[in-house]
């Protein structure tokens, strides 16, 4: 399929000129052509922040909610539709910060949907405040005498969790950062992939050559079922590039729910939710 399919006609994009995000876009667009995803079949869910804007350009359904509360609905509208596809587009702050607990319980619970976290190190959205990710001596007009505490490290806390599915990505390299989507997309269970993304209005340390210096391609042969090698990985100074952990054949929370139990048709297409009995129901209840 086109990536084109997914553009939307004369759109105002809010984001600086030169921000990592514009490669991201392009990176997810290339994934969800090469997966074949009908706009019509994937829903991209959001909180507040720049990352956040993501699903305004594309062409899709979405659903943009409050700051850090992305996941809720995302695990929700998997539970009731399974058959589509569910991305959540986040960043740091958004998901590290805010929406923290909710990754710790949405790692545990492993819904089929895919949460993408555009890490720049920073809050942009609010001008350029530390963010959980943000590296020790980053001075900012809050941490005006730099960042004293230790970066949120997002890769070491799910590989502990038992995530199913860790990764990290360069946003400029869009080749390799679509197809660690797609294989995020394609791995049935919770997929988080930490997306290192430059901003360059508001982090001047967190450059795209700092980030070119600080990283390294996972060793080929690299088995990202080894849960050992995935954390120790996770520890090392140099953020690793690639999927680096994945555990197959976990169920996922939709799954379990027994919502499809005795049924496989997606609650919203159940003619009994629909019809006279539901209306019933709700007659009842007022
Ligand atoms: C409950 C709540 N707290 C704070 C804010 C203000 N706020 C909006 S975006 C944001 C930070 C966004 O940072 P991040 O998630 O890293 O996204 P970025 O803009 O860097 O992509 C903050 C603190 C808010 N909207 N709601
Ligand atoms: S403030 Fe930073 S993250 Fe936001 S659009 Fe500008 S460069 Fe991108
Ligand atoms: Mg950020």
């Amino acid at each position: 399929m086109d990536p084109s399919r997914y553009d939307i006609e004369g759109l105002d994009i809010a984001w600086c000129p030169g921000c990592g995000n514009f490669s991201i876009l392009r990176a997810l667009k290339l994934a969800l052509s090469r997966l074949d995803i009908l706009p019509r079949d994937l829903v991209i869910v959001s909180g507040i922040g720049q990352a956040a804007k993501t699903p305004h350009y594309l062409r899709t359904h979405v659903f943009n909610g409050l700051h850090g509360r992305a996941l809720p609905p995302a695990t929700a509208i998997k539970t009731v539709n399974p058959g589509l596809t569910v991305i959540v587009e986040s960043g740091d702050g958004d998901m590290y910060g805010e929406g923290g607990n909710h990754l710790l319980h949405a790692i545990r619970r492993n819904p089929d949907i895919t949460c993408l976290v555009h890490d720049n190190m920073v809050y942009g959205l609010t001008k350029g405040q530390a963010s959980p990710t943000s590296r020790p001596g980053f001075k900012t007009p809050v941490q005006v005498g730099g960042v004293f505490e230790e970066p949120f490290n997002p890769v070491a806390l799910a590989v502990a969790m038992g995530a199913s599915f860790v990764a990290r990505a360069l946003a400029t390299d869009i080749e390799r950062t679509a197809d660690v989507i797609v294989r995020a997309v394609r791995h049935r269970g919770f997929s988080l992939v930490d997306i290192l993304q430059p901003c360059v209005s508001f982090n001047k340390l967190n450059t795209l050559d700092w980030f070119r210096e600080h990283t390294r391609e996972l060793p080929g042969g690299y088995d990202p079922g080894d849960r050992m090698a995935a954390m120790r990985t996770a520890l090392e100074e140099d953020l690793a590039l690639g999927v680096i952990f994945q555990r197959e054949g976990r169920p996922a929370f939709e799954e379990q729910t027994g919502i499809y139990g005795l049924d496989p048709t997606p609650l919203p297409f159940r003619a009994e939710d629909r019809g006279p009995g539901l209306t019933a129901v709700m007659r009842n209840k007022r």
